[in-house]
């Protein structure tokens, strides 16, 4: 039988999960949705056959078919229905941020130990990104030699009314965050946080953009650019730096015309348009890993030392200097 989830949150992301998981993710269905916005929830719910809609996560949880649960309410969110899965033992694709700071994530990591199992899956879908993927797959062969350096890009077109010059970091950096402890396979260790004068573009009082730098347990120094209010498109792009030559992705150059004297190509506007493909293979790799009884993917321990990162950083920007980072020792169930 298909696998039953439970969305909970339906707004930007939830909706598309919904769309995703109705109309391209095979092995499961939407049987519940939740939403604090009950219009919300009973408008995704009705594109769905059968699908209830609730206003409280946890009626959804305990809706008739429930075996596993996405979560796509904002971060904040996410502790009480992380934990409410947890009671009922159900597997979780939970989005990024795991929870908005450390302590939170800790509580979170220290009730899955207490299961005993892995029960979540982190939406760091950049992991499922076919360029990211051949980047670390090109790292791994060993033919570039040791990583020294990892220079990220990551523009908005515009942020949100409700983004503060925090979020910059625990929203948006949270993805480099995991980029950059995924691709080199370090901790990151210390955290500076560099602020131009704001664009004029930005809205006011908004620290944008920034300049991260994190340093790894690897010896390693990994850069992010980070500007939510660019004006000009999505872009995400990383260059890896290493002993014997570099390698770059998310230059976008699927189509390049020429024309009018002038060359180039197109610019995605939104995450959901750049990161489509990772988006349906992180869903479908839950589905079919949940299936199989297992959980792959990133971990609430990954979730937890993304959020330890972004919280030193939180410090960096508002202190300045530098900031080191404070991990937990790992439990072994995330060796
Ligand atoms: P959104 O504001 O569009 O949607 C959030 C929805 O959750 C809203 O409909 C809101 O009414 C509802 N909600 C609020 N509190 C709730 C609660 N306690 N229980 C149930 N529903 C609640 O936000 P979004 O952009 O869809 O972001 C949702 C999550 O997805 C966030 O964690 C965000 O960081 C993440 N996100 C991830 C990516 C990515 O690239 N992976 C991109 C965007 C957002
Ligand atoms: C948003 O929450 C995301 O996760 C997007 O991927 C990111 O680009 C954006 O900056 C965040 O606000």
């Amino acid at each position: 039988a298909p696998l039953g989830v439970a969305v909970i949150g339906t707004g930007r992301m939830g909706a598309d999960h919904v769309r995703r998981i109705h109309e391209v993710t095979s092995g499961a269905r939407v049987v519940a949705v939740a939403d604090v916005d009950a219009e919300r929830a009973k408008a995704v719910a009705a594109r769905v056959d059968g699908c209830t809609a609730h206003t409280d996560p946890a009626a959804a949880l305990a809706a008739d078919g429930v075996d596993a649960v996405l979560i796509a309410s904002p971060g904040p969110a996410h502790e009480a229905t992380l934990l409410a899965a947890f009671e009922r033992d159900l597997p979780v694709l939970c989005e990024k941020p795991l929870t908005p700071d450390a302590a939170s994530a800790l509580r979170v990591l220290e009730a899955e130990l207490r299961l005993g199992h892995r029960r979540v899956q982190v939406g760091f879908m950049r992991r499922y990104d076919p360029e990211y993927a051949r980047l670390k797959a090109l790292l791994t062969t060993g033919q570039l030699g040791r990583p020294l350096m990892l220079h990220n890009r990551h523009r908005n077109v515009a942020s949100p009314p409700f983004f503060t010059s925090s979020m910059l970091v625990t929203d948006s950096v949270a993805h480099e965050t995991d980029a950059t402890r995924w691709l080199l396979g370090h901790e990151i260790t210390a955290v500076t946080v560099l602020r131009p004068t704001p664009s004029a573009s930005a809205p006011d009082g908004l620290q944008d953009p920034q300049f991260v730098v994190f340093e790894t347990d690897g010896g390693a120094l990994s850069d992010v650019e980070i500007f939510v209010n660019c004006g000009f498109g999505y872009q995400v792009q990383a260059e890896l730096v290493c002993e014997r030559g570099t390698a770059r992705i998310g230059d976008g150059h699927a189509l390049v015309t020429n024309m009018a004297g002038r060359w180039g190509g197109t610019i995605a506007q939104d995450w959901t348009e750049r990161f489509e493909t990772a988006y349906d293979r992180e869903v479908q790799a839950w589905v079919d890993a949940t299936r199989r009884g297992e959980v792959t993917g990133p971990s609430a321990w990954d979730g937890y030392a993304a959020a330890a990162v972004c919280e030193a950083g939180v410090r960096a920007l508002e202190d300045g200097g530098r900031i080191e980072v404070e991990l937990a020792a790992k439990p072994a169930l995330y060796a």
